[in-house]
């Protein structure tokens, strides 16, 4: 058993430093504070398949204590340029975690019931912010994704095929789907590997629509937590189609799931209501006004309406229940889209670059009020947005 301590002093503070070597792991202490802080235990992960990238990918246990991202972040950057070969127990207390430390992969996720929009958002997105200057890749996740017009930096295609596992198994297009997925998140070292090559770029994940994937099923929250673990912050962006506003009994099983979507994959989130464009068909079954719908306003008024509906008023507690359990958490609002709306586009850019952290670490250049006015949610006059009036 080895043993070695230090201290350094850098630029006037002084780090402690405690390295321990077990024959089966090392133990590695670095404070600023002269005490320890949270505990780690860091992993590289050995590739399956024989998979041979160059990015290492490491397993990130909270051991002892609270872990905030950053440090989690630090862990990972430590481990990867101390190259270690048995797993490595890390306690961490700094001051400061310095941007260099934190440099990450920014990412959103995009996610949503099929036919929301997902495939068109990622295509008009990346294109959008191609516009700006941003490098943009796309990643598509969703193993039986057609028309897609744009072409994807990585494609779960490459790792599994969803038509070589229907025909395998015998299985239908839902089977074969989740089938995929536990498959990504069992190789979900092939993935990091690939996106840890783009990290110049800002990344958009084009996700699978199948709802059980974000409300039970745990491989998404899965691939979540291992891509957060390996640098790659991400945020969820939630897709919901317009149309539901139409009918309150529709409306409020969208709020029960965006409610249940965010507790369950637990990133930071953005929910965008899709489709605005198509409000005016629905425009005389719309009782309230837009910003009911969006802002998610006082729902007993919801509540009435259901209580209205013979078809609904027989489930009334169950109403009165469900909409107290939105309102309790009080999470969801929406974002209007209309794809080919580029002020709208911008609105709900500004907030997944808030949401997943990029404005405060982007490779774009941003003055102070820029970036004050994305911490508080206010718009400069060239962002703000049109009424939304055309619309209804
Ligand atoms: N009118 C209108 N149509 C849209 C908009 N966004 C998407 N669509 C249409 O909605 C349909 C479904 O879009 P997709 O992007 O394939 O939806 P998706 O969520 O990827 O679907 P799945 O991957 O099958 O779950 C397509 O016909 C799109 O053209 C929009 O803002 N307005
Ligand atoms: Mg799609």
């Amino acid at each position: 058993m080895n043993k070695h301590c230090c201290g350094i002093v850098i630029n006037d503070k002084v780090i402690n430093i405690v390295l321990k070597v077990y024959s089966n792991q090392n133990l590695l202490i670095v404070t600023h504070l002269n005490k320890p802080g949270p505990l780690l235990l860091v992993t590289r992960e050995s590739f399956q398949n024989g998979f041979n990238e160059n990015n290492s990918v490491f397993t990130i246990k909270a051991l002892f204590g609270h872990v905030e991202s950053e440090v989690c972040a630090a862990a990972r950057y430590i481990a990867e340029h101390v190259n270690i070969d048995k797993p490595l127990l890390l306690s961490l207390a700094l001051e400061d975690y310095k941007l260099k430390t934190l440099e990450a992969v920014v990412a959103a996720l995009v996610i949503g019931p099929p036919s929301s929009g997902k495939t068109t958002y990622c295509n008009a997105m990346s294109k959008f912010l191609e516009s700006l200057g941003r490098k943009v890749a796309i990643i598509n996740i969703d193993p039986a994704n057609e028309n897609m017009e744009y072409t994807p930096a990585v494609d779960i295609s490459e790792l599994v095929k969803h038509e070589d596992i229907m025909e395998e198994y015998g299985s239908g297009p839902n089977g074969a789907l989740l089938y995929c997925m536990e498959y990504l998140e069992t190789h979900v070292s092939w993935l990091i590997a690939r996106v840890l090559n783009l990290k110049d770029h800002y990344l958009i994940f084009d996700c699978p629509g199948q709802v059980e994937l974000y409300t039970h099923h745990k491989s998404v929250s899965k691939i979540v937590e291992k891509l957060s673990e390996n640098l790659i912050k991400l945020c969820s962006v939630h897709l919901v189609e317009s149309h539901h506003c139409s009918d309150p009994g529709k409306f409020l099983s969208s709020l029960l799931l965006c409610t249940t979507v965010m507790l369950r994959i637990g990133l930071p989130h953005v929910n965008v209501m899709t489709k605005f464009d198509e409000m005016k068909k629905y425009s005389e079954h719309l009782p309230f006004n837009i910003d009911f719908y969006t802002e998610v306003l006082d729902l007993k008024y919801l509540l009435e309406q259901l209580d209205d509906d013979p078809f609904t008023a027989r489930y009334k507690k169950l109403n009165a229940a469900l909409v107290s359990i939105i309102e309790n958490y009080s999470l969801v609002s929406f974002i209007p889209l209309d794809i080919s709306n580029e002020e709208l586009l911008l609105k709900v850019k500004n907030a997944v670059d808030k949401a997943n952290g990029y404005v405060f670490g982007g490779n774009e250049p941003q003055d102070v009020q820029t970036l004050l006015a994305c911490a508080v949610g206010a718009t400069s006059a060239t962002e703000r947005v049109s009424s939304l009036d055309e619309y209804v």
